[in-house]
């Protein structure tokens, strides 16, 4: 199918499914189409968003949704699963050629549901199989409540060691409010506070002293690679499994960008990731672990997971299509080298970047220098059409809701088709968003619970070259829905 064809299919199916929607409940027609309208009207900057093509997110719209399916391929809890069975099969095999790993598993609704699921896998082999053993029994099924009671005491002395939030961890790496610093005896990694950089020699001290039974690697705001054949080597001298969350930059590995020790998947025993960021899938995740591993994450449903989304899981199997296609390769390379320019782009103009740049798909800009916290630029930026999101910097003074930091990635523009120089005035818009706005730290002693106000016309000139860049780089190009 040509590209034009490909467009008018695509608007005839879209305007199709709309009329039908709107026969029933006109609001969420209505919502669907002014979603489209502000995406396509504004400069997305969220590291962690993308834009998925018509083909994924048309997949998302079929009768695979109708079927339940819990348990895994071939082995369901309900009957008629044949085609889920299709599916599942057709997205796995998908992953585990794409990322070249001997096992994957394709059901976890998002990144939170993966990392479960790993957590799990990795305490069901590493600790309920030798509990087992001592018991005699022959499975979980056959352990007395008292069998229970020991794994669960044994699962509280646990340890996890990962990356700091303020560092650019994610919050299912430990962070006391998420499920897993609960679970888990937690203890953090963080960066050198000068470079702002991972010191590999910190986190092999922080291991061996605290002799974690999981290290995680992986991040959601850190702005570098991270050499995943050292973190390996430092999990097996203290006798950890090396968990790796990919969420952000599962795209970069697919299209070859990281490959040798900045591929986790050689690298670790258990990998997750979500699919609809720089790898541009639906909502969702998915787990790729070792075979060692892999029994026990096949249970991910029902243990910890609710039942498997069918039509989410076609999706992820049309996605991981396209990215096993040659040109995916070349959109990962253009979301690296385009974060280089945007990096670029600031660091030309006098702002602070957290390392200094960025060698990934993402720049965490430091605001402080604007005189504002990351809310006040977020809110400022917003209103001038910039969609970003704020985020803590190491040490943040701020913490992790004011911010003194925000992120900004590469993924979805590029996807539009932005490149070096539509980077580079992004750069320029930001700053002169940010440098015109101004926080009102008069009415109270707290800069962070102020407001912040950007002169009068800025937003407007911002908007407006905005939309030129815009305009120039359709999304979803002669794809119309009316
Ligand atoms: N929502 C993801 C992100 O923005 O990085 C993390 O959960």
């Amino acid at each position: 199918m040509t590209s034009d064809n490909a467009a008018a299919t695509a608007s005839a199916a879209y305007r199709s499914a709309l009329e039908v929607i709107e026969s029933v409940e006109p609001r969420i027609a209505a919502a669907t189409r002014a979603e489209l309208a502000d995406q396509r009207a504004s400069l997305k900057l969220i590291a962690s968003e993308n834009y998925a093509s018509p083909a994924v997110l048309l997949t998302m719209s079929s009768f695979l949704s109708d079927k339940y399916a819990e348990g895994t391929i071939g082995h369901r809890f309900y009957a008629g699963c044949q085609n889920v069975d299709t599916v599942e099969a057709v997205a796995a095999e998908h992953a585990r050629e794409l990322f070249d790993a001997p096992y994957a598993y394709v059901q976890p609704h998002s990144g939170i549901d993966a990392n479960l699921v790993a957590f799990w896998a990795i305490l069901a082999t590493r600790i309920e199989a030798p509990t087992l053993a001592a018991t005699g029994a022959k499975g979980v099924n056959d352990l007395s409540e008292d069998d229970w009671e020991q794994l669960r005491a044994r699962f509280g002395q646990q340890r996890l060691l990962g990356m700091s939030l303020d560092a650019g961890g994610h919050l299912t790496h430990g962070f006391r409010p998420n499920i897993s610093g609960k679970m888990f005896h937690q203890r953090s990694y963080g960066t050198d506070p000068e470079t702002g950089l991972l010191d590999y020699g910190r986190v092999a001290a922080a291991a061996r002293e605290f002799k974690p039974l999981i290290l995680i690697a992986g991040y959601s705001a850190y702005p570098r690679r991270v050499d995943f054949a050292t973190m390996r080597e430092i999990a097996d001298e203290v006798g950890a499994t090396l968990m790796v969350d990919m969420a952000h930059f599962a795209g970069l590995v697919a299209g070859k960008v990281f490959t040798g020790d900045e591929d986790p998947v050689p690298h670790a025993h258990v990998v997750t990731t979500t699919t609809h960021k720089s790898l541009r899938g639906p909502r969702g995740g998915l787990v790729l672990a070792t075979e060692e591993y892999s029994e026990a994450v096949d249970k991910g449903c029902p243990m910890v997971l609710g039942g498997p989304l069918s039509h989410v899981m076609a999706a992820k199997a049309v996605a991981l299509a396209e990215a096993r296609r040659p040109e995916f390769q070349t959109y990962a390379a253009d979301v690296a080298s385009n974060a280089q320019s945007l990096a670029e782009g600031f660091l030309k103009r006098d702002a602070r970047l957290v390392t200094g740049g960025t060698d990934n798909h993402l720049v965490l800009l430091d605001v402080s220098g604007f005189g504002l916290t990351g809310r006040q630029a977020e809110s400022a930026l917003l209103d001038a059409g910039v969609v970003t999101n704020r985020n803590s910097i190491p040490r943040d003074p701020h913490g992790a809701w004011y911010t003194s930091g925000i992120r900004l990635g590469t993924p979805a523009l590029t996807t539009r088709g932005f490149g070096h120089d539509e980077f580079d005035t992004v750069a320029e818009l930001i700053v002169d968003v940010l440098s015109d706005t101004k926080a009102d730290t008069a009415k109270s002693g707290s800069p962070s619970k102020v407001k912040a106000t950007t002169a009068a016309g800025v937003g407007e000139r911002v908007r407006s070259a905005a939309a030129e860049l815009l305009d120039a780089h359709p999304l979803y190009p002669g794809l119309e829905l009316s």
